[in-house]
């Protein structure tokens, strides 16, 4: 099966214009057989495989089980599209469902990935993908165009399991709601998002689903921080593991390359 549409290619003149204004949106991006395929999987898990109580837009790591989601992470065009944002030596470290059930989902403060993160800021990459239509009334991210250029934004702290701090919001723009640009995809389309661009999103408040994968790579030799998250069928904590997807272990780290074989 082809997972990602034929029409998908990162150009030399994508990533300029990723790297200039901070952001890229592709459309299509999966293939319809990947996107009925993808929402298939994305099914049995709310349904039949998450853990009675968690909610599924709190589902971390779950590549380390899902083949499914493994294979997307890890597809040749992915990899070749984050090679040329961190170079050949690539590491998955995180994904994340985000998938806002109707009229419910968290809201997601103004915030940047990389001083949420601890893996390095400048050497990572992530990308962002809808299994739904989604715009402004489900659910849909914002971003602040070009504000990846003007460094980490003063921190406030936050009540919150998921995002215990979001910017100041005195840092953000006066003008921010004309300013901002609210993500509107069709369910297949892809999103890079520069780690230090600010983003926010809304809980779904539509009578439709929200769902999202973010996928986040990091160089071989960036830092790599320790983290525990939950299995999503089980609850149990498990630590983060980081797995070389293409190329060296240049740093030495003895690093796993695949979830689903015993190294
Ligand atoms: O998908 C969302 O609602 C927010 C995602 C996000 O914050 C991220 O990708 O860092």
């Amino acid at each position: 099966m082809n997972l990602i549409s034929n029409s998908f290619n990162y150009t030399s003149q994508d990533h300029q214009e990723y790297e200039h204004i901070g952001y890229k949106i592709f459309n299509p991006f999966l293939s319809q057989e990947g996107l009925e395929s993808c929402r298939h999987e994305l099914d049995l898990m709310i349904n039949e495989k998450l853990q009675p109580g968690r909610s599924p837009d709190e589902i971390i790591s779950a590549h380390h089980q899902e083949p499914w989601a493994w294979e997307l992470a890890t597809h040749p065009k992915v990899l070749d599209m984050i090679e040329m944002q961190i170079g050949p030596n690539i590491v998955l470290w995180s994904s994340h469902l985000i998938c806002k059930p109707p009229g419910s989902g968290m809201h997601i403060p103004w915030h940047q990935d990389a001083p949420y993160w601890n893996v390095s800021d400048g050497l990572a990459a992530g990308i962002w993908i809808a299994f739904d239509d989604v715009d402004a009334t489900n659910g849909g991210m914002c971003i602040l165009p070009h504000w990846h250029q003007r460094g980490v934004l003063p921190i406030a702290k936050r009540q919150s399991r998921l995002f215990n701090q979001e910017i100041e919001p005195s840092s953000l723009p006066k003008d921010i709601d004309q300013v901002k640009v609210q993500y509107h995809f069709q369910a297949g389309g892809m999103a890079i998002h520069n780690t230090m661009i600010p983003h926010t999103s809304e809980p779904n408040r539509s009578d439709r689903w929200r769902r999202v994968a973010v996928f986040r790579y990091v160089r071989a030799d960036g830092e790599h921080g320790p983290k525990q998250y939950e299995n999503y069928r089980t609850g149990e904590p498990f630590d983060r593991k980081f797995f070389l997807v293409r190329g060296e272990d240049i740093a030495n780290r003895n690093l796993p390359r695949n979830p689903f074989i015993n190294h």
